[in-house]
């Protein structure tokens, strides 16, 4: 029998910095001498996320079309092809899908129950953004994004078994505190690390807690419980969202494609506030030949990230993934991104683009209590 696997479950809504961490720690895992991958998660396929951590170097594979909750088997087979594939993991960092909660019982138990000799669970991680906290905590149920997406913001860290305040480089000493108290208010017992993912601040302390097993309640493993979940809240707050995925050709854009991109997010914040429709997260990725650019906006007032890997070759054409969580109608999503495409480059073919809202969570398992 192959050796078990560790993996480590990251969930926290959208933007929150999950992409962000996983790749910092991986690659400090891999320093430490490490085999590591990473599995992505989505509603559907085309994943700026994949792109963003392949170009990093990464061992990454992709669960798309659902949720881990709804796509469990699809899970168990990724593990399984990484297993056999050629990095042969010791450990998996996998990153749910941001707008989803209720993990534990529907991911994590099932795991401990059904696949214990396989794959060895460390603790369920989930990150909180520290300025959508503020925020949260500030407006109650007026958040921009709507009293059913900050229901399942909400409960998402009443689940997890190791917490992470991100982004506090971006709130002041005294809010930390105040912030992590109010964690702790919401998921007593519960081990915090504060960290600032892009800076790497509290990454070697996540992976010295997953390695260790240290969870909830002082003890070891993953899953101490589970949520008392209302699905029609869940479901509602999930399809308050339009979802837009699309893969896109294009040939060489006029001004470079770093300055392409960039105009591209830009004009898109501009439409998008225009319609008084919240940013829950915009992500556009571009690769060519020797190089890609990420450009990320987790919301419409913050300042768009971009991150820049190897050295394109500015003659080649490039493929364009974009990902769009915004509260808007899927068929009002996808008219203001087909408005704002064009001006991104001179010729561009459509490969795919799909825009929806997501569907009622139906996971393949749920464990009304957790497994021993
Ligand atoms: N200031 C600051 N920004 C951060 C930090 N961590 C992540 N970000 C930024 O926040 C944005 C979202 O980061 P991601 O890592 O893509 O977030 P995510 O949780 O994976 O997002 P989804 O995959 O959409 O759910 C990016 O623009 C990051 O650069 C941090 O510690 N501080
Ligand atoms: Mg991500």
């Amino acid at each position: 029998m192959t050796a078990p696997l560790t993996l480590a479950l990251i969930n926290g809504f959208l933007g929150a910095g999950k992409t962000t961490l996983i790749a910092a720690a991986a690659k400090r895992l891999q320093a430490r001498g490490r085999r590591v991958a990473v599995i992505t998660n989505d509603q559907a396929a085309d994943l700026v996320d994949t792109h963003n951590l392949r170009g990093q170097g990464l061992d990454v594979a992709e669960v798309a079309g659902g949720c881990f909750c709804c796509q469990f088997d699809g899970l168990m087979a990724t593990l399984d092809g990484l297993r056999r594939g050629g990095s042969n993991p010791e450990i998996v960092l996998a990153e749910a899908v941001g707008s989803c909660t209720d993990i534990s019982a529907t991911v994590v138990q099932p795991l401990k129950d059904l696949h214990h000799d396989s794959v060895r669970l460390a603790p369920f991680t989930v990150m909180v953004d520290a300025p959508r906290l503020k925020n949260a905590v500030a407006l109650a149920a007026e958040d921009q994004l709507g009293k059913d997406v900050l229901y399942i913001f909400d409960r998402q860290v009443e689940e997890a078994d190791l917490m992470l305040l991100n982004k506090t480089d971006l709130v002041s000493p005294a809010e930390i505190e105040a912030l992590s108290a109010e964690m702790r208010r919401r998921r007593p017992g519960t081990p915090l690390i504060a960290t600032a993912a892009r800076t790497g601040v509290g990454v070697e302390a996540w992976i010295d807690a997953l390695l260790s097993g240290a969870g909830a309640g002082g003890g070891t493993g993953a899953g101490r419980s589970v949520l008392d979940l209302d699905y029609d809240r869940y479901a509602a707050g999930e399809a308050e969202l339009g979802w837009l995925n699309a893969h896109i050709s294009l040939a060489q854009p006029a001004d470079g494609w770093r300055a392409a991109a960039i105009a591209l997010v830009e004009r898109l914040r501009t439409a998008f506030r225009a319609r008084g429709a919240a940013i829950a997260h915009l992500k556009v990725a571009l690769n060519g030949a020797g190089g890609s650019v990420v450009i990320g906006l987790p919301d419409a007032s913050a300042e768009a990230s971009i991150s820049e890997t190897g050295t394109a070759d500015p003659a080649a054409p490039v493929t364009l993934v974009l990902n769009a969580r915004i509260r808007l109608a899927p068929e009002d999503l996808r008219q203001e991104i087909e408005r704002a495409l064009p001006g991104t480059a001179g010729t561009m073919t459509i490969l795919e683009l799909s825009a929806f809202r997501p569907a009622r969570p139906q996971p393949t398992h749920r464990y009304g209590q957790p497994i021993a």
